[in-house]
């Protein structure tokens, strides 16, 4: 009797689902921006003694500077009216990492280098103060791209300057969204990605967190119950769910916790590059060896219920 109590035990243990969690990291501080053109990617390989150690990341970037106004500081109709676009993700080293160079520093098709021509006379490659990653007239956002899915639990700012607000969204749709993952931004507006919801997880970008003040720390999020995907996206600022009107905030909140608008007393941009991700993978764990596979656990349960039978007849007898 003792010894099928215990095969019981062993067979519960081999039933109970285990996650076996794995810790990758990607440094992004390593590139040149000679050049430069709207819509390039980088691609990163894991740093050194990763778990998993294949899967790649690509970066792109993009930024809201598809409408013809409200190139500036005036914010009505921010994130419902701007359209995204490609933008040049710029890069500067050796550890400051990732920024964003959008298409309002020049007139033309070519990137912004050492002026602009543009409606904002920042944002150009070598020394404008808008070449980071930053929500000062428009919301610039990267784009990670993993060749597997991925929980993206960790992000590290090589550099900022200001304010230092992150928002971080998960793709949830479609593992294959049709017309690629960029037709699920080019041409749309924050609002409109803003739609997805835990409750309709299956509609696109959800929201995973809005990081206050990051400052050049590495920084966790999605730790508890994470959320997987190959694609996500990374901005300044804070994000509105469309639950909560939708789109990219300042990320400073008043008294009353609720997000202040861009251009109101105690709204400050943020301005920030990004030097590394870190993120794990979910890897089912092989089967422990001498576990009983389930046909012998139904055999064993069997067994048991048989021996119980016969001492239940012969209490009886
Ligand atoms: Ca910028
Ligand atoms: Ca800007
Ligand atoms: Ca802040
Ligand atoms: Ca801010």
């Amino acid at each position: 009797m003792k010894k099928i109590k215990l095969m019981l035990a062993f067979a519960a243990c081999g039933l109970i689902s285990q996650q076996a969690i794995s810790a990758a990291s990607w440094e992004l501080t390593s590139g040149s921006n000679t050049s430069p053109v709207y819509g390039n990617g980088r691609t990163f390989t894991p740093a050194t003694g990763s778990d998993p150690s294949s899967v790649n990341l690509t970066v792109t970037a993009f930024s809201a500077t598809g409408a013809t106004s409200n190139a500036t500081s005036s914010n009505t109709g921010r994130n419902a009216n701007d359209t995204i676009e490609t933008a040049y993700l710029s890069i500067y080293t050796p550890s400051a990492g990732l920024g964003v160079v959008n298409r309002d520093g020049s007139n033309t098709a070519s990137v912004a280098v050492n002026s602009s021509t543009g409606t904002d006379a920042n944002e150009y490659v070598n020394n404008g103060s808008e070449h980071a990653m930053d929500n000062n007239g428009r919301s610039d956002v990267m784009l990670l791209t993993f060749t597997e899915q991925i929980a993206l639990q960790s992000l590290k700012l090589g550099w900022s300057s200001g304010d230092s607000d992150v928002f971080i969204l998960a793709w949830s749709g479609a593992a294959a969204p049709v017309g690629g993952i960029t037709s699920q931004l080019n041409g749309k507006t924050f609002s409109q990605i803003a739609a997805d919801t835990a409750s309709d997880p299956a509609n696109g970008w959800r929201l995973i967190d809005s990081l206050s003040n990051v400052g050049v720390n590495t920084t966790n999020f999605n730790t508890s119950a994470p959320v997987y995907s190959s694609y996500w996206l990374i901005g300044t600022g804070g994000f509105n769910s469309a639950a909560t009107g939708g789109g990219v905030t300042s990320g400073d909140k008043n008294s009353s916790n609720n997000w202040i608008a861009f251009g109101s007393t105690g709204a400050s941009y943020d301005y920030v590059k990004l030097a590394a991700v870190g993120g794990s993978k979910f890897t089912p764990p092989p089967p422990p060896p001498g576990i009983p596979e389930p046909g012998s656990l139904a055999l064993a349960g069997a067994a048991f219920l048989g021996m119980v039978g016969l001492r239940r007849r012969k209490a009886a007898a």
